[in-house]
């Protein structure tokens, strides 16, 4: 866990208060870090302008100290090991222990003093994507100021102007620096609470790694061709749930700091877009989803009334993203028959194994890994095999949770009856409609 030590309701560090702009080394606040990969609980406003905090799939937010009348973070970069989904652990960089950084929370109006300590064997600097401050605090190394060296820390001063929801990066190295996990995301809150509130609110930020089945960094070089599909740096059967309360009304904030698109799907729902990194949608321009693609170096928002019970997938829609690390030059075998092809792979690779010729389904049929490497599908539900990966999670609505509840629920408990389920009868060819013949005639049931 965090320390909290130094951090909220210290009001006695409130003294420094007359400080304007340049801030003494003696003054740097604590900085928290954190060893855990699940979803911290919400971290609620004392003082100040009352919100609603959001949670962090496999997250968690800033701890922050008053000083006066500005809000204090402290976000350091450094190596960190970020454990994808139990068994494959990958060496990044991140913030404050993990990668991505923990969520910074303040609320529209706070001025806000953020440090950075760069502990990093290479320079850095923290870019505030989407939001409205001045140039100088923009964080684009050598243009609106010098790279942050290893051992120095930089302090960036803006006020809040805006609500809404926005993302941190380096624009120092930039390739290197995003392609090790360097991001996090930062949710303004409105000042007025009665404005749009939600239940509960969820966010997370996307990215994609290339790291080789055996291996423990990410390829920085690579433009396309990723196998690690994460959404907080974690990868299904690793993504935390969205336990949600029936009749919750809920807000999903998605950033996305790959480098491709993600179409982001909710089954059982329709939801609406309110929120990009540019403000809120007018209601006026709002119209019904069930998928919203979230592109490039964006974020999309979307609040969904939680009004129908069950597990719901949440998931990007591209069918590869919520795969694990697989060869993408595998041949399509379907139709080829299993017993010549096995013979012509034996000869080749004794411990070879033939597949795919009825398709790809896995069951519970195992591979050997090499160390440190997932399977392609994998996670397991009450029905069998789930066979996904990456890109993939579910949101549980139930109605017994408690407000401020965000544990896991388990499975559902289908009420009876209401699962898909299998015809008694005998299994042989289906009766066909002959093409061009009149339309079916009733059956007795
Ligand atoms: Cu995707």
């Amino acid at each position: 866990m965090f320390s909290r030590r130094g951090f909220l309701g210290t009001a006695a560090l409130a003294s420094a208060s007359a400080i304007s702009g340049r801030v003494q080394a003696a003054s740097i606040p604590e900085a928290p870090t954190m060893d855990k990969v699940v979803m911290q609980p919400p971290l609620h406003p004392i003082g100040g302008p009352d919100y609603r905090p959001v949670v962090t799939l496999n997250g968690w937010s800033l701890p922050f100290r008053m000083n006066g009348d500005w809000k204090e973070f402290h976000l350091v970069a450094e190596p960190v090991v970020r454990e994808f989904a139990e068994g494959m652990k990958v060496n990044l960089w991140g913030y404050n222990g993990q990668s991505p950084g923990p969520t910074i929370e303040a609320v529209e109006g706070d001025k806000v003093r953020i440090f950075v300590t760069n502990r990093l064997p290479e320079y850095t600097t923290v870019h505030w994507h989407g939001m409205i401050i001045p140039s100088g605090m923009d964080g684009v190394g050598g243009l609106t100021q010098p790279h942050i060296q290893p051992g120095k820390t930089f302090v960036y001063e803006f006020e809040m102007k805006k609500s809404g929801t926005f993302m941190y990066h380096p624009h120092s190295d930039e390739m290197v620096q995003m392609a090790m996990g360097m991001m996090g995301m930062v949710v303004v809150h409105p000042r007025d609470p009665d404005f749009r509130p939600v239940d509960r609110d969820f966010v997370f930020v996307m990215s994609t790694y290339r790291v080789d089945p055996g291996t423990y960094l990410p390829h920085v070089n690579e433009m396309t061709d990723f196998n690690m599909w994460t959404w907080n740096a974690r990868v299904f059967p690793g993504i935390d749930p969205l336990p949600v309360r029936l009749g919750d009304k809920v807000r999903v904030r998605i950033g996305n700091l790959s480098m491709t698109n993600h179409p982001i799907h909710l089954h059982g729902h329709s939801f609406a877009l309110t929120c990009t990194d540019g403000g809120w949608i007018p209601e006026s321009a709002q119209y019904p989803e069930t998928t919203t693609d979230v592109p490039v170096g964006a974020v999309r928002v979307f609040d969904v009334l939680a009004d129908n019970p069950g597990d719901w997938a949440f998931h990007c829609h591209k069918s590869h993203h919520t795969m694990n690390a697989m060869g993408h030059d595998v041949r399509n075998l379907i139709g080829v028959s299993r017993k010549d092809l096995a013979k012509a792979v034996g000869k080749l690779a004794p411990d070879g194994m033939a597949m795919g010729s009825t398709g790809m389904a896995m069951g519970n049929m195992e591979m050997p890994a090499p160390d440190n490497t997932l399977p392609m599908m994998t996670g397991t539900g009450q029905f069998g095999p789930i066979e996904m990966g990456g890109m993939f999670t579910v949101m549980k609505i139930r109605e017994d949770l408690a407000r401020d509840d965000y544990r896991d629920p388990g499975p559902y408990k289908f009420p009876q009856g209401t699962v898909a389920y299998e015809v008694a009868a005998p299994a042989t060819e289906p009766a066909r409609q002959k093409p061009g013949s009149p339309p079916m005639k009733k059956t007795k049931m």
